[in-house]
C-alpha cells in the first residue's frame, strides 16, 4: 500500500536550507524519510540511489526489514525534498535463492544510460558483499544483469557513457595487504559481463588522514565542464568507532583513469544528531545526487547513521572552485 509522507514544516520558513559556511547545506526538514514513514514495519530506511524519472525525483531506498535483510523500494517526490510517496509495490527484492543475494541487497547507485537506468548495488552473498547489476526503464520491473565483481567488493557505479566502446565501473574491493586497506578501483568491460584492465583510481591514504585505510565511491560520477566529479567517503577510525565523511575528486573527461584533483580535506561530515546517532553512529553515506534544472544546484541524498534518509544542497560551481584550491 502506498503511503503519503507529511512533514511538519514551519509555515514561515518552508524548506529553506540551513545557513552555514559548509559547502553542503542540510535541509531543515531532514530526515526526509524514516522507518516510521513506511506502511509496514521495517528497521531502517537508508542509503538511497536517486534518479529523475517522469518529471519526478525517484529514490531507490535501501529498506532493512526486521529480519536484518535489505531490499530496494521506490519513493517519489515532485521537488525531491518534500511530499514523498512511498511505493512498496515498486521494489527490487533480493533473490534469496541465489548465493549472490542470500542475505539481501543494499546501497544502489543509479546511472541513466539512454532510456535505461543501470542500477549497481551490493549483493550480500554467502561469501560477503559483491557487486550486482540490474536495469529498469520504469522502476516497476527490473532485469537482473548478473554479478559484476566477486567478494569482497561494493560501493560501485557505472559511468553514463562508454569510452572507446567500453563501459567503465568504479568499485571498491577490499585488499588483504597491506592491513586490509580498501581503495577505489576502476575496471573496464565491452559488454558489462567481462571485466579487465583493473587499476587503482583513488587509494586510501595512511596514518592520521581523514580518508586513511578505507575509501569508497558515493553517488555515480557526474560529468562537469572540468571533468567527472566524484563524491567519495573516507572512513576515519577512532577508539570510539568509525566516522564516515565525504571528499571530492575530479577525473579527466575522456580518460577517467586520470585523477586531476583530490580533496585534501573532508567537506561534509556527521554533525547533526540524526547523523551522529543511529544503528551505526557517525555516518553520512550518499548513493545519489541530482543536478537541478538551473545546472548548478546539486541535491545529495544520503543515509544518516544507517537509519534515515536526508538531503543536502550544494552549488556545483562552488564545489569545483573549492576542489581547485584544496587538492592534494
Ligand atoms: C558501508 C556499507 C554501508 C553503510 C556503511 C556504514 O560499508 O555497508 O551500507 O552505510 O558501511 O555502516
Amino acid at each position: 500500500m502506498r503511503r503519503q509522507v507529511v512533514h511538519e514544516v514551519p509555515a514561515d520558513r518552508g524548506h529553506v536550507m540551513l545557513t552555514s559556511p559548509e559547502l553542503f547545506r542540510r535541509y531543515e526538514v531532514n530526515p526526509i524519510l524514516t522507518a516510521a514513514d513506511w506502511p509496514h514495519t521495517v528497521n531502517t530506511v537508508t542509503n538511497p540511489g536517486a534518479a529523475r524519472f517522469g518529471g519526478e525525483t525517484i529514490l531507490l531506498v535501501r529498506v532493512e526489514d526486521r529480519t536484518g535483510l535489505s531490499h530496494l523500494c521506490v519513493a517519489t517526490s515532485t521537488d525531491g525534498v518534500l511530499g514523498w510517496t512511498v511505493e512498496p509495490e515498486r521494489r527490487l527484492l533480493p533473490d534469496v535463492a541465489s548465493e549472490a543475494e542470500r542475505f539481501g541487497i543494499e546501497d544502489p547507485r543509479i546511472t541513466e544510460c539512454g532510456d535505461e537506468y543501470m542500477i549497481v548495488y551490493t549483493g550480500y552473498s554467502t561469501a560477503g558483499p559483491l557487486v550486482c547489476l540490474a536495469s529498469t526503464r520504469d522502476f516497476e520491473s527490473f532485469e537482473r544483469r548478473g554479478v559484476l565483481m566477486p567478494p569482497e567488493d561494493k560501493d560501485a557505479a557505472l559511468f553514463p557513457k562508454m569510452f572507446d566502446g567500453r563501459w567503465a565501473l568504479i568499485h571498491r574491493p577490499v585488499a588483504t595487504q597491506p592491513r586490509h586497506r580498501a581503495h577505489i578501483w576502476l575496471s573496464w568491460s565491452p559488454d558489462l559481463k567481462h571485466w579487465g584492465d583493473h587499476t587503482i583510481l583513488i587509494p586510501a591514504r595512511e596514518g592520521a588522514w581523514w580518508d586513511a585505510h578505507k575509501v569508497g565511491l558515493g553517488p555515480p560520477p557526474l560529468l562537469t565542464a572540468e571533468g567527472w566529479l566524484l563524491l567519495y567517503h573516507g572512513v576515519h577510525t577512532t577508539p570510539a568507532g568509525s566516522i564516515y565523511r565525504l571528499g571530492l575528486a575530479l577525473l579527466d573527461t575522456e580518460h577517467p583513469d586520470r585523477v586531476l584533483a583530490r580533496s585534501s580535506e573532508w567537506i561534509f561530515g556527521p554533525t547533526a544528531d540524526y547523523e551522529r546517532i543511529g544503528d551505526v553512529d557517525q555516518v553520512i553515506f550518499p548513493c545519489g545526487w541530482l543536478l537541478q534544472d538551473d545546472g548548478d544546484t546539486l541535491q545529495v541524498y544520503y543515509g544518516a547513521a544507517d537509519t534515515s534518509i536526508c538531503v543536502a544542497g550544494a552549488s556545483l560551481s562552488d564545489l569545483l572552485a573549492w576542489l581547485a584550491r584544496h587538492s592534494s
